[in-house]
């Protein structure tokens, strides 16, 4: 009697809050979909924060420009094509996407050809939203290409995400409210459903059987986990090593986890079966400290003299190549005739001498330039001065001339002061030549030198296993020596399309994916070849130079 009116009440509770959720569950469905509905620009914010915050404010000018008002200077039809295919445009020679780009330091903007025009127009009725700053007081904002145009509020959120949330709520409290069903059941009728302490064992077998499987299954369908046969000398250590490693541990990983598993089910909770008390064993803790111990020292003792095997000095007669980051993309630099790479100073970087190159003629062009800035900023600076009592706006206007006068007149002086510097002026830059691809010799020693511009990247070439950080302000390098023409490795995979490739391995920003550049691998005869003819041109074209400077 007594259980049966605590039943009856537990269920009324249970009802009641049973209705609540599922009003609340309804509730956020519908805002959801209403969400989902309300306005384009909602999915244009989405689509804006995937793909264009990587260098675009909509108030604030980042990689690209800032973006309010966009609308107001160029024409819908201009924009949709712009946002597919920028490239395209420029190559082609529209006048106002070539000026755009030449205004941003000629960096590319990515082209998102499997946007639709819906697509894009969302995203141009987001931002005429103005985004998350508040619209307020238009007219006072800072004036120029700044127009806040006051469109409708977006929701705060909408889309997928949220429907996805809300779905799995949605399963997470059936589930749970059929277990309280089939709780409160059982403890009215005093039938037991299932046992949770077996019905737990046997999951942890089905989880091991269906894990197990699924690896074998992945190795059967994808491969084995290696890399391909390594076409360097140090490759084939490092591939040795990483072999060892993996079977060691992985042969470690199956049969700890199959105990884990199989002791979770063999010995679970059974009805009168007691648990013997063992609190410590002093061989078992020797032997399981002492065998590891010297597996892992092996192990770091083999990759510490493979480490200091393979970052060894590099042979004097190794070839020298410079390997240039920045975002997005690879330079690459060949010392020329004399072998040797000139020096190179962040302060010489410049539209026509993108690393920096300490090169006369670059030089004296760089500092043209950094005088007339000075000059000018210097200019506006009286004129501004002269003004003893600024309006809010003409105040920003000093402050942002005061901000640029420091950094010229920074610049100026580091580049005066390099002026008498012969150590870094010895010519040895001036006959360096910058391909478009990078070419290597086989079977010789070949040292590259890696530099960044802007953050940190990572050159990746898989098939030498080489992988080397590029740090602004940090060179680093490594040496190695190639075994396969890329001729070679073209007929050993019968692909004759086949190509060597450095690539970026650090998430860089959002063209980090367009970072790559061909390796060519030669014999020696066609890399001689080949250098020689790039010397030429070289030499050519400064004999033209000399030509029409007379
Ligand atoms: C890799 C950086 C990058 C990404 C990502 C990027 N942009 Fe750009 N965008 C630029 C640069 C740089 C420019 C300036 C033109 C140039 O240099 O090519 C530009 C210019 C523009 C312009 C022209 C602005 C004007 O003043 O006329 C629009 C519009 C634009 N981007 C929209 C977008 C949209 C929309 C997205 C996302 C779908 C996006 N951009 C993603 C870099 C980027
Ligand atoms: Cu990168």
């Amino acid at each position: 009697m007594h259980s049966n009116i605590a039943f009856s009440k537990k269920m009324n509770i249970q009802t009641g809050k049973n209705l609540t959720r599922i009003m609340l569950l309804c509730a956020l469905i519908l805002t959801t979909f209403v969400n989902g509905w309300a306005a384009d620009a909602a999915k244009g914010k989405d689509l804006f924060e995937q793909n264009c915050t990587s260098c675009h404010a909509i108030n604030e000018k980042l990689i690209g420009p800032a973006l309010a008002g966009v609308q107001d200077r160029r024409q819908e039809a201009w924009l949709l094509k712009w946002v597919k295919n920028s490239t395209a445009m420029i190559k082609d020679g529209d006048p106002t996407a070539v000026k755009l780009f030449d205004e941003n330091n000629k960096v590319a903007m990515t082209s998102f050809e499997n946007f639709s025009d819906e697509d894009v127009k969302d995203i141009l009725a987001y931002i005429a939203t103005g985004g998350d700053k508040p619209a307020a007081a238009p007219a006072e904002t800072a004036g120029g290409n700044n127009v806040v145009t006051t469109g409708g509020a977006v929701p705060e959120e909408g889309g997928a995400s949220w429907m996805i949330v809300v779905i799995m709520l949605g399963i997470f409290i059936l589930v749970v409210q059929v277990f309280n069903i089939l709780k409160l059941v059982s403890e009215y009728t005093g039938t037991k459903f299932f046992n949770p302490n077996k019905s737990n064992a046997i999951l942890m077998l089905v989880f091991l059987i269906l894990g197990m499987t699924g690896a074998i299954w992945e190795f059967a369908v994808h491969g084995p986990l290696t890399l391909p046969e390594a076409a360097s000398e140090h490759g084939k250590f490092i591939d040795k090593m990483f072999n060892i490693t993996l079977y060691m541990t992985g042969g470690v990983f199956v049969i700890t986890q199959i105990a884990l598993f199989a002791f979770a089910y063999l010995y679970r909770h059974k009805e009168g079966r007691k648990a013997i008390f063992y609190a410590h064993n002093n061989k078992l803790e020797v032997y399981w400290t002492v065998i590891p111990a010297i597996a892992l020292t092996i192990l770091v003792l083999n990759g510490f003299s493979m480490w200091t095997k393979i970052t060894s000095k590099a042979p004097e007669d190794a070839q020298q190549i410079e390997v240039f980051a920045y975002q997005f993309g690879w330079k690459v630099r060949y010392p020329g005739a004399d072998n040797v790479l000139g020096k190179s100073n962040f302060n010489l970087i410049s539209g026509t001498n993108n690393l920096g190159v300490a090169i006369r003629s670059e030089y004296e062009k760089v500092r043209a330039e950094a005088k007339e800035t000075l000059d000018e900023l210097t200019k506006e600076h009286e004129f501004l001065s002269k003004n003893d009592d600024p309006t809010e706006e003409e105040a920003i206007a000093i402050a942002d001339n005061n901000k640029k006068l420091d950094r010229a007149q920074g610049h100026y002086s580091r580049l005066l002061a390099l002026e008498n510097n012969e150590r870094i002026f010895d010519g040895t830059g001036d006959d360096d030549f910058l391909p478009t691809e990078i070419h290597i010799p086989v079977d010789e020693p070949v040292l590259f030198h890696f530099r960044a511009r802007d953050v940190i990247h990572s050159a990746y070439m898989p098939y030498f296993r080489v992988q080397m950080n590029c740090v602004p302000g940090m060179p680093t390098q490594f040496w190695f020596k190639p075994t396969k023409t890329t001729a070679q490795i073209r007929s050993e995979k019968n692909d004759q399309n086949f190509d060597y490739y450095l690539f970026c391995a650090k998430i860089c920003g959002a063209a980090h994916f367009n970072m790559k550049m061909k390796v060519i691998v030669e014999s020696k005869a066609d890399y001689q070849k080949w250098l020689r003819a790039q010397n030429n041109k070289v030499a050519n074209k400064k004999a033209e130079q000399e030509v029409a400077i007379k």
